[in-house]
């Protein structure tokens, strides 16, 4: 069997035995037919069934949230933790809290997790977990009581060096505290299991920033190999959260001007450039819509998601040289990448996970615009998380700029692995392919170093 036959079975296998988890399929789908020339070279993956093993997670645990509103009324949902892959270390991985997780979703967050944790050169396996809870409009009790109970039956399942789950969609410092706070209570044990915590009570310096300042890093580090750096460029960010609120932070800080945002119900264009201090004020604080900006900011226009046509999203319609996604899956598409090439972007960097839409990924490279792939431009987070594992082990605390002194190290060490591995296999400045290789290679070595079943 050739290695084109070897994937397109695995992949009609997945298919078959993942009914309805689309997300999964074209997660695995890019990573594995990147994986062509290493496997038609390397026949020991093959040979020791490496695709077979990786494309299953160790194990998947999917539990009952039991939790009170504050009316009294009991509500329940659904809780995930899959525990995909330990070979270079313990279990990491972010949990989401939103409205729209499913078993599919975990599953294609938590495969992309191996591998992006495998760039960083660091030792963690990967996962991923969440729940179909909806934050929107709760109260702070609310989530606490939910967070409780998520972690009720999540604690026996994690450790610091079993399984460390952090934030992600829904999930950031509020969350991971009632979490790690029903955690010790449960366990009488302070050893750090969750990351992404507070500073005063276990947190690293940087991490709250890490994801988006480090896809910034990566950007930068590609722009200089290009001959080209990102001062004065027009930049648009969707989303303002975690991921997209530091991005335009460090791009900002770098010299570029970010003109647009996005949140879930609609678009903020403010060619003066965002004011970041005020949308952290409307989105970190006050968790409010991001309407709320225009009233602030009267020159800004505030596009309501309804009133932009079908099909299309209104943030990639806005001429820039940098677009950044930074919300969630599948949110840039053909359509939208057509609009960002025709109006003169020179690079999509990508802070969410699965961002681009497969063909708008290929329309990109086809149109020569230099494409950052999530699992390299965003590893800056997880990268921190493993910092602040560290620090937790060894009862220390870094300092803001030792930590972001060694994001930046990171991040061009990435960078430089993703690009010189696409060279090397013919592929030059295809990082989406890069990544993938590199990625595989570590974790698939490793597999057969550890015995390889
Ligand atoms: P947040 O919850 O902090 O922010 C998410 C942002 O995206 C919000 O502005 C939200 O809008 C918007 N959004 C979420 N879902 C949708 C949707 N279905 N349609 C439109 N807009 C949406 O999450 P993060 O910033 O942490 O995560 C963003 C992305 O980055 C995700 O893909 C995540 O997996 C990825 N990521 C996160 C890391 C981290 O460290 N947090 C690390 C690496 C990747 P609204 O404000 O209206 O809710
Ligand atoms: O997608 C991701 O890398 C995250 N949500 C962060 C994971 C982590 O463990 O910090």
């Amino acid at each position: 069997m050739n290695a084109i036959e070897y994937i397109k079975k695995i992949l009609t296998y997945i298919k078959e035995h993942s009914p309805g988890q689309s997300e999964f399929y074209q997660a695995t789908s890019e990573v594995l037919n990147s994986l062509t020339p290493l496997l038609n070279e390397e026949k020991k993956y093959m040979q020791n069934s490496i695709l077979e093993q990786l494309v299953v997670p160790d194990r998947t645990i999917i539990f009952k949230v039991p939790w009170i509103d504050d009316s009294g009324k009991i509500n329940v949902n659904i809780g995930y933790r899959v525990q995909f892959n330990s070979t270079l270390g313990p279990y990491k991985g972010g949990l989401r809290f939103h409205k729209s997780v499913n078993l599919g979703i975990v599953k294609f967050l938590g495969f992309e997790q191996i591998f992006k944790n495998s760039l960083t050169n660091l030792n963690i396996g990967g996962a991923k977990g969440g729940s179909n809870f909806n934050p929107k409009g709760k109260s702070d009790y609310e989530i606490m009581r939910f967070c409780q109970s998520f972690m009720n039956e999540l604690y026996r399942h994690i450790g610091e060096r079993v399984d460390v789950p952090a934030g992600d969609i829904g999930v950031g410092e509020r969350e991971i505290g009632y979490l790690y706070g029903q955690y010790k209570r449960l366990t009488g044990r302070y050893e750090g299991t969750l990351t992404g915590k507070g500073i005063a009570w276990g947190g690293s310096f940087g991490r709250k920033e890490a994801t988006g300042y480090g896809a910034v890093y990566f950007a930068n580090n590609y722009l200089q190999k290009v001959g080209e750096d990102l001062k004065d460029k027009v930049a648009v960010v969707s989303g303002s959260g975690n991921v997209a609120i530091y991005a335009m932070e460090k791009l900002t800080h770098l010299g570029a001007k970010v003109v647009a945002c996005s949140d879930s119900q609609g678009t903020i264009y403010d060619k003066d450039g965002i004011d970041i201090k005020t949308l952290k004020a409307i989105k970190e604080v006050d968790r409010k819509s991001l309407s709320e900006y225009a009233k602030l900011h009267p020159k800004a226009t505030y596009i309501p998601l309804h009133k932009y046509p079908k099909g299309g999203h209104a943030i990639w319609d806005i001429p820039c040289q940098i677009a950044m996604p930074c919300a969630t899956q599948n949110e840039l598409n053909l359509f939208d990448a057509k609009n960002l090439v025709k109006n003169g972007c020179i690079m999509v960097n990508e802070g969410a996970n699965m961002p681009t839409t497969p063909e708008a990924i290929e329309y990109l490279k086809a149109n020569n615009a230099l494409f950052g792939p999530a699992k390299a431009a965003n590893a800056g987070g997880v990268a921190v998380s493993q910092l602040e594992m560290a620090q937790n082990a060894s009862m220390v605390r870094w300092s803001f700029a030792e930590v972001d002194t060694k994001l930046q190290t990171i991040m061009k060490n990435i960078f430089n692995l993703v690009y010189n591995t696409a060279k090397e296999y013919g592929f030059e400045g295809d990082l989406q392919r890069g990544a993938n290789i590199a990625a595989f290679k570590r974790v698939a070595d490793s597999m057969i170093d550890l015995g390889a079943v």
